[in-house]
């Protein structure tokens, strides 16, 4: 044996529990025993017989003496759990196993309330102590575990509603993103159905081209309806969209799974609606766990790039299961694959919009302006704002376009302590619709009234007035 060799065996912790009460050491035996060499303290006699048949070791003594700990070879390599019970206070405990040489020393409350006072006392005489509670501990998994069979609960209910249709139409909102096509795929997974039975569609089709690009890649095919083609399914589900948003075209739904805002004008025999996730794949995914139905590496991976490209990269809007389902996916997923959708995101056709945005363009100080004049899409305007976020000397770009006979201004900053949505909402609101969040939003309105209260859509003079407005509302 090499001299490592015998460090690492002699190195192996070592655990000393000193308990009182029965149900508290059967408990940290069972926690315990698999992963550490843990041997139990207790005073009782009788409890220590009673014990005999839990298999485990325990020892009788004075939990008060520092003889006691000497005797059972406690050091600084031993960590030691005292079990914080009843009223008698810990201290004269936790002084002897200090005194005895133990540096690894955790107080564990099983529930019973501890006293402010003698909180205090413990803190300031014994502060290497460290607390812990059993209630904590406990909470995160039984909590996780209760969360997930509700959960299952609930997915079972609408796979079973949904079991006996023909044809399912799974619904996306216009212009599909990754979120909504990941999610399509997902559904159709968890309803155990193929794309002749459960069609992913959408009124009008994907256009921006990295959408386009994860489309080709994941060979997703995104059905184009009308609406006569609603008649052809006897069952409808909305992902990553409430069915509100196709203005009374589809009123009534069986299912509605979204992460946005809770909206009321339909009706939906199930919905699982969470606005506090990044994505409606990270309410998927959770579904797709609990019921465990196997994840094919196709359907990971849109939905690993769906959770990428909804949180910015994890970096807007992200919680807690955004980062659990990201950690869940990314083994499943092909890590290839996702780069290669990511892709530059740069085309000709953004590359003419930028060059216009360097020539229309008005700097004043941290704030760049652009109009662009008549183009294709919105996400060319779109494109441009996020574009000039990464110019050195700028933080906030305001960029707008007239799209198929609207005015579009689209605003963006770099997490500034002014907000995006409220400059949109202050001079827009009044002639279209506006809103957004703190780093990023939108305003769309109607040529003639943009006119009517500004006076013109001459290029110079939108890109003068829209300048003017977003220099007043920063200064
Ligand atoms: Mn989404």
């Amino acid at each position: 044996m090499s001299r490592w060799e015998h460090d690492f065996a002699v190195s192996t912790m070592k655990c000393l529990a000193v308990c009182q009460e029965e149900l508290v050491i059967r408990l940290l035996a069972r926690a315990l025993a698999p992963s550490l060499d843990i041997e139990f303290l207790v005073e009782d006699r009788l409890l220590a017989r009673r014990l005999k048949d839990a298999d485990v070791t325990i020892h009788v003594g004075d939990s008060r003496r520092v003889e006691t700990y000497v005797r059972l070879d406690v050091g600084p390599g031993t960590a030691v759990l005292v079990e914080e019970a009843g009223r008698r206070s810990p201290k004269r405990t936790l002084e002897a196993i200090r005194d005895a040489g133990a540096t690894l020393v955790y107080l564990l409350n099983v529930g019973y309330p501890s006293t402010p006072k003698r909180q205090e006392m413990l803190r300031a005489r014994l502060p290497e102590v460290t607390r812990l509670s059993l209630g904590d501990l406990l909470r995160g998994s039984l909590a996780g575990t209760l969360h997930l069979s509700m959960t299952r609960a609930r997915v079972q209910q609408y796979q079973r509603y949904l079991a006996d249709a023909d044809r399912v139409l799974i619904l996306l909102h216009n212009d599909p993103d990754p979120d909504a096509m990941a999610s399509g795929l997902a559904l159709r997974n968890l309803l155990h159905r193929t794309k002749t039975t459960a069609i992913i569609g959408a009124f009008q089709g994907v256009t921006r081209p990295e959408n386009l690009r994860m489309a080709n890649l994941l060979d997703i095919h995104v059905e184009p309806l009308n609406h006569q083609s609603l008649a052809q399914f006897d069952r409808i589900a909305t992902v990553d969209v409430q069915p509100h948003y196709f203005g009374g075209l589809v009123s009534k739904v069986d299912l509605v799974i979204d992460h946005h805002p809770e909206r009321p004008g339909y009706s939906a025999a199930f919905k699982d609606i969470r606005p506090n996730y990044g994505s409606t794949c990270t309410i998927l995914t959770e579904h797709l766990r609990a019921v465990g139905v196997n994840i094919s590496e196709r359907t990971a991976t849109a939905m690993l790039y769906a959770i990428k490209s909804d949180t910015l990269f994890l970096s807007r809007q992200t919680n807690a299961g955004d980062l659990d389902a990201f950690r869940f996916l990314y083994p499943l997923a092909n890590a290839a694959l996702v780069r290669k959708m990511e892709g530059s995101e740069t085309t000709v056709e953004r590359l003419q919009c930028v060059a216009e945005a360097v020539r229309s363009g008005t700097v004043g100080g941290t704030l760049y302006t652009a109009h662009l004049g008549h183009v294709a899409r919105e996400d060319l305007i779109t494109h441009v704002a996020e574009f000039l976020l990464q110019v050195e000397e700028i933080t906030w770009s305001v960029v707008s376009g007239i799209v198929h006979g609207d005015v579009v201004v689209s605003v963006r900053n770099l997490g500034d302590s002014r907000h995006a949505g409220e400059f949109v909402k202050g001079d827009f609101s009044d002639i279209g619709s506006a809103g957004g969040h703190r780093a990023m939003a939108k305003a769309v309105a109607p040529i003639d009234r943009f006119t009517q209260k500004f006076g013109s859509i001459d290029p110079e003079r939108i890109q003068a007035t829209v300048h003017e407005l977003a220099e007043r509302f920063l200064r």
